[in-house]
């Protein structure tokens, strides 16, 4: 355990307040030795958890903020150990001199996600929960904001905790029958068995795939931008984002790697990714930046494919046989794009092409992303189509990948178990595998985590927290 008592500025800077949390076996100890409480006599360390005690700390004999402190002993505060948090002015000045005059008496700085940390290795969350936190922290918008608060307050460690439970009485059944191997008798009910994994293979799938939803709230719908060169792509990427992000020229092969961003449309977050216009090539740098571009189009949600309008037909034949096989399960919305340069007789002939090519089920509009025509249209066409489900804060839903990595492999390890019971494998093998889907369950929540893996989730957080 770590007995250092540590010390960061929680605020960020250029607020009226500043706040200074102190953790560890000293911290009491080290914050009295520079606060002088303004009643003589009301000592910090004879002070009642959860008080407020007013006073001033100086630098010798300046005068360097008048503060509050608030005071928590262990185990009952958010690191599990004794802690002040010391509220002063929120001048920078102000700051560095409390946080040097608490490193002169014993602290030392945090590291990131330091008081997390401590929380979690002290039992006061789990690591999912812990993991929350800086989501909490990091979310903006209100879909973010609900799922991290209900994975803080603990409804997934819940869901899995059940989970586990019921993985274990199967595993001890199974073990039992082992134990009397040489009777040959049988504990465990197969059918009633194979209805147990049966409901937690239906529970760990549902977590799984609740994923993609996870993941689109989180980072944004991925929308791949697709189509061959000089497609207008890019000034279609920078009409959507608002913004110049992507160089648009009239050379083909403008785009030679993946460019993307998020923007809020209509309270949904979308990705848009521009990709490099797909043609043959010799070029070797622009083969592998249109590599690249069907890697996009496979992870992406929706596909807009945009076809320059005054250049149409070859383009239909490049969708239907290149890029429909591949949007079984996407979203696919066709973008003729430059429609200016058109006229009605074509429009109408582009119409007619479209269905003989790819049917005429298929979502399409006609724009122009240089003019901005018929581009508000667009929006919500991508509205319509990300479809994203409400999310209340008792859904469980996961949105972090190391998560969804273990909960992979739990589904795996289950899939196992359903075909050694259908092939009636021996219990020791069995029980092998269920204890492989215990162990991956177990680690989400930190149980069975390694040190290097905790490292490294505790280093995105910010100081202070
Ligand atoms: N007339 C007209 N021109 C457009 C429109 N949209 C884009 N363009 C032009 O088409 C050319 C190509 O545009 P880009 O956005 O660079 O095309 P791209 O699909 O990203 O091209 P690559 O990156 O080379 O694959 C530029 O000269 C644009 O100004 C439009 O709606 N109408
Ligand atoms: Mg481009």
């Amino acid at each position: 355990m770590n007995q250092d008592t540590i010390c960061a500025i929680a605020t960020a800077q250029g607020g009226a307040i500043g706040s200074i949390r102190v953790s560890g076996p000293e911290a009491i100890t080290i914050t009295s030795r520079i606060f002088t409480p303004a009643k003589p006599g009301k000592l910090l360390s004879e002070q009642k958890p959860y008080t407020l005690t007013f006073g001033r700390i100086y630098n010798g004999e300046e005068l360097i903020d008048e503060v509050l402190v608030s005071l928590f002993r262990a185990p009952h505060s958010y690191t599990g150990e004794d802690s002040t948090e010391i509220t002063c002015h929120g001048s920078s000045y102000i700051l560095q001199q409390v946080m040097q005059l608490l490193i002169k008496n014993g602290c030392r700085t945090a590291q990131p996600g330091e008081y997390t940390q401590r929380a979690f290795l002290n039992g006061k969350m789990d690591l999912s929960q812990a993991e929350a936190v800086a989501d909490l922290i990091a979310s903006s918008s209100a879909a973010t904001h609900r799922l991290a608060l209900s994975q803080m307050r603990g409804g997934f460690s819940k869901e899995l905790a059940i989970l586990r439970e019921k993985l274990l009485n199967f595993t001890s059944m199974i073990e039992l029958e082992l134990d009397f191997s040489e009777e040959d008798v049988e504990f465990a009910d197969r059918s009633a068995l194979r209805q147990l994994a049966d409901g937690i293979e239906k529970v760990i799938a549902r977590l799984v795939d609740s994923f993609s939803v996870g993941n689109a709230i989180k980072n944004g719908v991925p929308v791949a931008i697709i189509g061959e060169t000089n497609a207008g792509k890019s000034t279609l990427l920078n009409v959507l984002l608002n913004e110049d992000k992507a160089i648009v020229s009239d050379i083909h092969g403008t785009t030679r790697d993946v460019i993307e961003d998020t923007v809020n449309i209509g309270g949904i977050t979308f990705r848009f990714i521009d990709t490099a216009g797909i043609r043959e090539t010799n070029d070797m740098i622009e083969s592998l930046g249109i590599e690249r571009t069907f890697q996009k189009l496979d992870q992406a949600e929706i596909v807009l494919w945009i076809i320059d309008s005054a250049d149409a037909i070859s383009q239909l034949k490049l969708l239907s046989d290149k890029i429909l096989p591949r949007c079984e399960h996407k979203q696919l919305i066709l973008v003729f794009n430059k429609v200016e340069l058109i006229n009605e007789t074509q429009k109408n002939e582009l119409t007619s092409q479209l269905s003989e090519h790819v049917g005429s089920e298929i979502e399409s509009i006609f724009i122009s992303a240089k003019q901005r025509q018929h581009t508000d249209e667009l929006q919500q066409k991508l509205i319509a189509a990300a479809h994203l489900p409400t999310v209340t804060q008792n859904d469980v839903i996961v949105t972090n990948v190391r998560h969804y990595e273990a909960l992979t492999r739990a589904l795996d390890a289950i899939h196992r178990v359903q075909e050694g019971l259908d092939a009636n494998i021996s219990g020791d093998f069995l029980s092998q595998d269920i204890r492989e889907c215990i162990f991956h369950l177990s680690d989400i929540v930190g149980e069975v985590t390694n040190d290097m893996v905790l490292q490294n989730i505790f280093a995105h957080f910010c100081i202070g927290k």
